[in-house]
């Protein structure tokens, strides 16, 4: 007797089966000082400069290590995060709880991916067996003792689900297999588990500095999580212009992240009423800046850039010039890298 052939004898003798269940703005006078750019000669600009290994899918699965609660005598809780998302029923393909031919096997049963450090968990992609779909499941991660639900699935008769949900963070993340299909409710099967995790804000975690501050702005306020536009010391960056030593644009406000990122996208944050025009945004490979982001004539007061994923440990952006009702002043008010 094959598997198949014992499942479907299983399955015939059903089991009762329990379900678990300004700064004033107007106070940075000298709007009407001339403006004194410098020259940009000094940036150093290469285009082209990427880190070889880029290439990643983001599914995270692979790095996790497979268990289940129970597995039917053939089938593998590592099935499920070899890549193979091959749907096919079966021993080969999917994991399947052991029911009453292993210990503590009946549903609900669990099949988990365990990882060594902490992940932000924000999407699954669940692939069960054609003919055999799950059709009652959770989604869960473990967050230091605690188990938090992120997914919960019922009648589901889809062969494969994505499902997105709030990052959350943990080191295991788990699929509950509440109840098999109508036509053998006892399985709970898994074929592939995709993870993702949520891109992190890396501006959080860095250090900002600028070339030159006007009294009372902060580079700190760049990267404190606010994403409040409103013009004001309270609120963001601006440069010293002729109030501090080197304060004229161009002017630069930098992020230092203390170690090697790769970096594809910045959203940036300025004042509203206030937005900075001209701009540059700049990342260090560790031996020069490269120029990632052009922006002219900006009249937006928050933008979005992303580009070819590049490597860095920190990133800058050139002020040129602000907006046209105060040039010599470049704001920003909030810096988000992913
Ligand atoms: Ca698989
Ligand atoms: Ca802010």
């Amino acid at each position: 007797m094959n598997i198949k052939q014992l499942l479907m004898l299983t399955a015939g003798a059903l089991v009762s089966t329990s379900l678990l269940a300004g700064p004033k703005s107007n106070s940075m006078e000298d709007a009407h000082s001339k403006m004194e750019i410098q020259s940009a000669d000094e940036v150093n600009v290469i285009n082209d400069y990427q880190l070889p290994q880029l290439t990643s899918s983001g599914n995270i699965a692979g790095q996790g290590y497979a268990s289940a609660q129970s597995t039917f005598p053939g089938y593998s809780a590592s099935n499920i995060n070899d890549g193979d998302t091959n749907s096919t029923v079966g021993g080969n393909y999917s994991w399947a709880n052991g029911h009453t031919y292993a210990p503590d096997g009946r549903l609900p049963n669990w099949v988990q991916l365990a990882f060594r450090s902490t992940k932000s968990f924000s999407k699954v992609v669940l692939h069960t067996s054609r003919g055999y779909e799950i059709k009652d499941y959770d989604i869960q991660v473990r967050s230091g003792l605690n188990w938090i639900t992120v997914v919960r699935q019922r009648g589901n008769t889809s062969v494969t689900r994505v499902h997105t949900f709030t990052p959350t963070s943990g080191n295991v993340i788990r699929v509950v297999a509440l109840r098999g299909p109508d036509n053998q409710y006892i399985y709970g099967r898994v074929n592939e588990l995709e993870v993702y995790e949520s891109a992190e804000n890396m501006a959080l975690n860095a250090r900002a500095s600028a070339q030159s501050t006007f009294s009372g702005y902060s580079p700190s306020n760049v990267n404190d999580g606010n994403r409040n536009t409103r013009v004001g010391g309270a609120y963001s960056w601006a440069n010293g212009h002729k109030y501090t030593p080197d304060g004229r644009l161009p002017q630069w406000l930098q992020l230092d992240f203390g170690q090697y990122k790769r970096i594809s996208k910045v959203v940036l944050y300025t004042s509203l009423g206030y937005e900075i025009k001209d701009y540059d945004i700049q990342v260090w490979n560790g031996s020069s800046w490269n120029t990632v982001v052009t922006q002219r004539g900006n009249t937006s007061v928050s933008r979005t850039h992303t580009f070819s994923p590049v490597f860095g440990s920190k990133l800058r952006v050139i002020g040129r010039r602000g907006p046209d009702n105060q040039y010599i002043y470049v704001r920003v008010n909030e810096l988000e890298v992913y």
